[in-house]
């Protein structure tokens, strides 16, 4: 079976796990020679949280998946390395070299030195990430949703100043923890980016597309932004299947509520859902179904809406929901 998964970080990492465990394949690393799955697994992961920093280019949700899937993660933190150090964002505080509020572990800053260099001597993202997963051998495809710069800015109230500027995802996320209310988020550069190569063709030949219960807004959402991708979704065969990362009216981690209330959307099950909306009853939705957490409830116009457990508190918990998505989209591992 091929499957599509849609992902951002932490969320989507732990998602693709589940993926994995749920088609029989080892949650970390591969299976190489005659036990390798007959599977495909194809994510499509966001690129709005990229940055540039101290000179080196950080994919922070391509990296995430990496090392989450390839066993490197430290899953405490979510994102980075294990059994991280910290010499060089010492040396850097030693400096006063901005932006001191972001960590870059040594460890993590070497895949940071291959990247830019991969970059900076003319290779796509998509080209980079397949060279660094070559080590990793996560036993999913990973393709950043774009070759193409696609940055999430935020518009917010400068908090010494007043007045209103944009500031880089990672420092609203990072450095205010989102506390500043986000007036916008906008993925700057989406209109003119074009879908990595590889993507259009993993959506025409997927037998289930996944929407990872990742950020709806910025991780997801941003996938969703660039031209092309939606409309693939909408028209390919296979079955588009949705899960909520809102539960109980809130999000597991992070701050996707801060997210949804900048673009107006209500932290709830029902609202992410209509919000992507139904791919049969909308001109633009994508959904054919809707996993919400056992106990939420929602109803979303044109999408089958399933309850179930929804708490991926270890690979087990989220294979049941992955094979509870796969049995909404009437496939079979
Ligand atoms: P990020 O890019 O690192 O922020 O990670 P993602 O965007 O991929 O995922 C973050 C989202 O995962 C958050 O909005 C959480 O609500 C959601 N999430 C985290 N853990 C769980 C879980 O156990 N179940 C569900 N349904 N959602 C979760
Ligand atoms: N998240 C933080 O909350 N604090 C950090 O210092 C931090 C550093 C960092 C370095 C590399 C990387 O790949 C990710 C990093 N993250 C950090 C996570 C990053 O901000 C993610 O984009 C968000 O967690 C949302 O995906
Ligand atoms: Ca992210």
């Amino acid at each position: 079976m091929k499957v599509v998964v849609l992902v951002g970080g932490v969320g989507g990492a732990r998602f693709l796990l589940g993926v994995k465990a749920a088609l029989g394949m080892p949650a970390v690393g591969v299976t190489a020679g005659p036990g390798e799955s007959p599977h495909r697994i194809t994510a499509l992961v966001n690129t709005g949280d990229d940055v540039w920093m101290h000179g080196l280019r950080i994919c922070p949700d391509l990296d995430t998946c990496m090392y989450t899937l390839g066993g490197g993660i430290d899953s405490e933190r979510g994102w980075g390395r294990a059994g991280e150090s910290w010499t060089v964002k010492e040396e850097l505080a030693a400096y006063g070299a901005d932006p001191t509020w972001f960590g870059l572990g040594d460890r993590d800053i070497a895949t940071h030195l291959v990247r830019s260099r991969m970059l900076r001597a003319g290779f796509p993202l998509s080209e980079v990430t397949a060279a660094l997963c070559d080590r990793w051998q996560p036993g999913v495809t990973l393709l950043p949703a774009s070759d193409d710069r696609v940055e999430t800015h935020v518009a917010i109230d400068d908090p010494d100043s007043g007045e209103r500027r944009a500031v880089h995802f990672q420092e609203w996320w990072v450095r205010h923890r989102a506390s500043l209310p986000a007036h916008a988020i906008v993925a700057v550069g989406a209109e003119e980016a074009k879908p990595a190569p590889g993507v259009l063709d993993a959506i025409a030949e997927a037998d289930v597309v996944l929407l990872a219960p990742s950020n709806p807004v910025v991780s997801v959402g941003t996938v969703l932004a660039v031209p092309g991708i939606r409309a693939a979704l909408r028209e390919g065969k296979a079955p588009v299947i949705g899960i909520s990362p809102i539960i109980d009216g809130k999000p597991l981690r992070g701050m996707a509520d801060a997210c949804l209330t900048a673009i107006g959307v209500e932290t709830s099950a029902q609202a992410v859902g209509r919000h992507y909306g139904s791919r049969t009853a909308s001109a633009d939705g994508l959904l054919d179904g809707w996993l919400v957490h056992t106990g939420d409830s929602a109803d979303v116009p044109g999408v089958r809406v399933v309850s179930a457990p929804m708490l991926m508190t270890d690979v087990d918990a989220t294979s049941a929901m992955v094979a509870e998505a796969f049995s909404l989209a009437g496939v079979s591992a």
